[in-house]
Parts: C-alpha cells; sequence; structure tokens
C-alpha cells in the first residue's frame, strides 16, 4: 500500500531537479522555510567540496499547496541548479550542432570515457548503451538527494504535527569513532549539539577527530566514508505489518536507506551487534512502569516484527568513500579500450554529514507513508479523527 509516494527527475547540471508527491491529504500546514532549511542542512558539513559553494539549494512549490495548507492535489517541488548557467549547452534539452566547432569543443570538453571505479559508470554505461560516460553521471550523482530532502521535509513537516520528529547524529568517519548510547539522551539534547557540529557528530573530541580524518584523505588525494545515525520519537505502535513481507516497515526502511547513493550497510537498533549477544541480552525486557507497559532497554531500535513497537526508533546507515577522487584509481578507457586512470572532476571529500541529513529524510517519508496508512483520510481531520480514537 503506497498512500505517500514520489517521483524526481532532474539531472546534476541540468537545469533543475523536481518532485511529484502524491497521497499528501488536506489541511497540513507546510511551511516554505522549513523545507529550505532542511535543503541549508544537506549542503553543510567539514568536506564538502566545490558545488557547494555554487549552489543555494531552495525549493519552490509549484502545486499543491494553498496559502501554505495542503489541498490533496499532487505537490510539485522544483530545485533550481544554479550551476547550470555554466553547463547550459552541455545540459541542453533540445538537439545541437556538433558540426560547430564551439559547440562540439564545449560538449567534448565535458565528455569522458575512462570508468571511476565504484560509481554507476560501468553497469550504466553497458545498461544504457551509453559511450559518454557524462549520460551516467548526471543521473547517478548524488545531487539529486536535495530533491528527496525537500520531499523528506514535506513527510517531516506532517509527522511533526503529531507529535513525530527525528535527528540524526555521525558516528564515525574513517578511523574517528564517536561513543555513543542513545539511550542516555534526549532527541533534543541530541539536536542542540549535532547542529553545531560540522561534522553533525554528538561527541566534540570525536569531531574533532573526524574532521583530521577528513583533512588527511583529502591531502591524499583520496575521500573519505562513515557511519551515522537516524532516530525518531513519538512513533505510535504498529506503524507496518508482519502479515506479509511487504508490509513489514523495517525491509521499506532498509530499501530507502539503501538507495542512496554510497550506502553500503543498513542496521537497526543494535544492528550486526547482536551476532555477539545472546537472547537475554538481546530482547529487550517489558516492565509496568507507572501503571502502563515499558521497556528496560531498546535494543530492537523501536521495531519488533516489522511494526513500531512505541520505542525511539533508531537506524544506522554506512557510507562508503565517494568514488571521485582527485589521485584515481587504475581504470579502463572505453574510448580506445586501454588501461588508464579514472575520470575526475571536483568532488567531495566526505559527504558523511549531508548523507545523515538524506537518511533523516528517506525515513520519514517511510514513517508518513505507514502513518497514512494506518490513520488514512483525505484531510488532516479525517486523519486527526481516526488518530484520536
Ligand atoms: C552533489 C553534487 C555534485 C557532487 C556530489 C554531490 O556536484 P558536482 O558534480 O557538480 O560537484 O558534489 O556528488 C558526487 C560526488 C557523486 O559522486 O555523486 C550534491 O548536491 O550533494
Amino acid at each position: 500500500m503506497n498512500k505517500f509516494r514520489f517521483l524526481t527527475s532532474g539531472e546534476s547540471h541540468g537545469k533543475c531537479l523536481n518532485a511529484i508527491i502524491e497521497g499528501v491529504p488536506s489541511g497540513f500546514e507546510i511551511s516554505i522555510e522549513e523545507i529550505n532549511h532542511d535543503l541549508w542542512r544537506r549542503q553543510q558539513g567539514y568536506g564538502r567540496g566545490g558545488r557547494m559553494k555554487i549552489e543555494t539549494d531552495k525549493a519552490e512549490i509549484k502545486s499543491g499547496i494553498r496559502h501554505g495548507i495542503t489541498t490533496g492535489a499532487p505537490i510539485c517541488l522544483e530545485i533550481t541548479n544554479k550551476d547550470y548557467e555554466n553547463w547550459a549547452t552541455v545540459m541542453d534539452t533540445t538537439p545541437i550542432d556538433l558540426s560547430d566547432e564551439t559547440v562540439k569543443s564545449v560538449i567534448d570538453s565535458k565528455s569522458f570515457t575512462k570508468l571511476r571505479p565504484g560509481h554507476a559508470d560501468y553497469a550504466g554505461a553497458i545498461k544504457y548503451n551509453q559511450n559518454d560516460l557524462r549520460n551516467v553521471l548526471e543521473r547517478s550523482s548524488a545531487r539529486k538527494t536535495a530533491i528527496e530532502v525537500a520531499v523528506g521535509s514535506i513527510a517531516k513537516q506532517i509527522l511533526k504535527q503529531f507529535g513525530i520528529e527525528g535527528v540524526s547524529n555521525v558516528i564515525q568517519i574513517g578511523n574517528a569513532k564517536c561513543n555513543f548510547d542513545i539511550s542516555n539522551h534526549t532527541l533534543s539534547e541530541i539536536k542542540n549539539i549535532t547542529e553545531q557540529s560540522e561534522v553533525r557528530c554528538y561527541d566534540k573530541n570525536a569531531s574533532e577527530k573526524m574532521k583530521q580524518e577528513i583533512d588527511k584523505a583529502k591531502e591524499q588525494g583520496t575521500t573519505i566514508g562513515g557511519k551515522f545515525e537516524v532516530y525518531y520519537t513519538g512513533l505510535p505502535v504498529g506503524l507496518g505489518s508482519f502479515v506479509h513481507y511487504d508490509r513489514a516497515i523495517d525491509g521499506h526502511i532498509a530499501q530507502a536507506i539503501m538507495s542512496i547513493p554510497a550506502i553500503k550497510a543498513v542496521e537497526i537498533g543494535k544492528g550486526t551487534e547482536v551476532a555477539n549477544m545472546n537472547g537475554a541480552e538481546t530482547h529487550d525486557p517489558f516492565i509496568i512502569k507507572d501503571n502502563t507497559i515499558a521497556r528496560t532497554s531498546n535494543n530492537a531500535g523501536g521495531i519488533e516484527g516489522g511494526m513500531t513497537n512505541g520505542e525511539m526508533l533508531i537506524v544506522r546507515g554506512t557510507m562508503k568513500p565517494i568514488p571521485t577522487m582527485k589521485t584515481p584509481l587504475p581504470t579502463v578507457d572505453i574510448k580506445d579500450m586501454t588501461n588508464s586512470e579514472a575520470h575526475f572532476e571536483r568532488s567531495d571529500a566526505c559527504a558523511v554529514p549531508a548523507c545523515a541529513v538524506v537518511a533523516e529524510a528517506r525515513v520519514a517519508t517511510v514513517l508518513v507513508n505507514e502513518f497514512l496508512n494506518k490513520y488514512g483520510g483525505d484531510s488532516f481531520k479525517e486523519i486527526k479523527a481516526h488518530y484520536d480514537c
């Protein structure tokens, strides 16, 4: 069941990025300032490259919202790529005259044929029958996560109206790790600190070490990955279901995080650590507290049996180092099938803090979809009535 669904379009250096969101009921207040604030958050982070100095991502709401309130109609969003003005000929959507030497030299200057190991270049070129890897890079670029954050911001704003809120925390960059146990902290406490950190990390000492790791990678002309966590609180019991494989909310969360470029692993709660723990250590005992059922721990990370269990949702993602590197790896040039060095163009030394913001947004779209499935209705009023009963 898909209530809240969306598609996006747009290339990294094309005119713009777009999204159409379908399934947002009427009567929800949506603030463009909040969307733009999330877009700003995605652009931050120590280790970001030159592109973020060019862009000041701002979304424009083209339809589906009137005077700040959703109407129930599809919502269309657009983010203009400022960098397009430098790529207008290269990315022109209309036919071009390649007999014009000037035009041809501009196009050629941005074409490339040296595969970047770790990127979509090789499989993308074969799959879509492309000789110019530009045609693969443009859509596979993580630039598209900007519009995904705008969509996620709408999802977050809907959830917030029911007391559901989330935040992210970078827990590792390279060898620098943050010793962090979420059970000792509240969401607002984490938010206050991570929003001030250049690497979106709760631990100040670890933040400094993370920055040093990024500097080291930069000096070596390489890139660096890491891990982040996303937390959501205020979730009702029973989003998702155990009744079918395609209703399990953890399955949807895993897909949403895994589909972010460069993600290699997703974990919920204690995640892979449970392989080293026995059953008694793993599962979260029930107790009666203040006349209600409570838990003494949250190793499950808020999900049991494919459903939210009312505890804090804890999702962890692992991001690989970005494959576009100043010191390139050996590769093959598909133009003449010779050994070569991989293509390099402007890139980020580290984008883990940005990825954490993207993950917050992607989790929000899953949560809002399941929320609307459970408390469904066509308007805020109907949904609120279902939620309250
Ligand atoms: C990104 C925009 C891109 C890259 C980065 C993410 O812009 P440009 O290619 O013009 O520098 O900075 O994407 C990648 C490095 C990648 O490999 O996908 C953004 O907006 O986040």
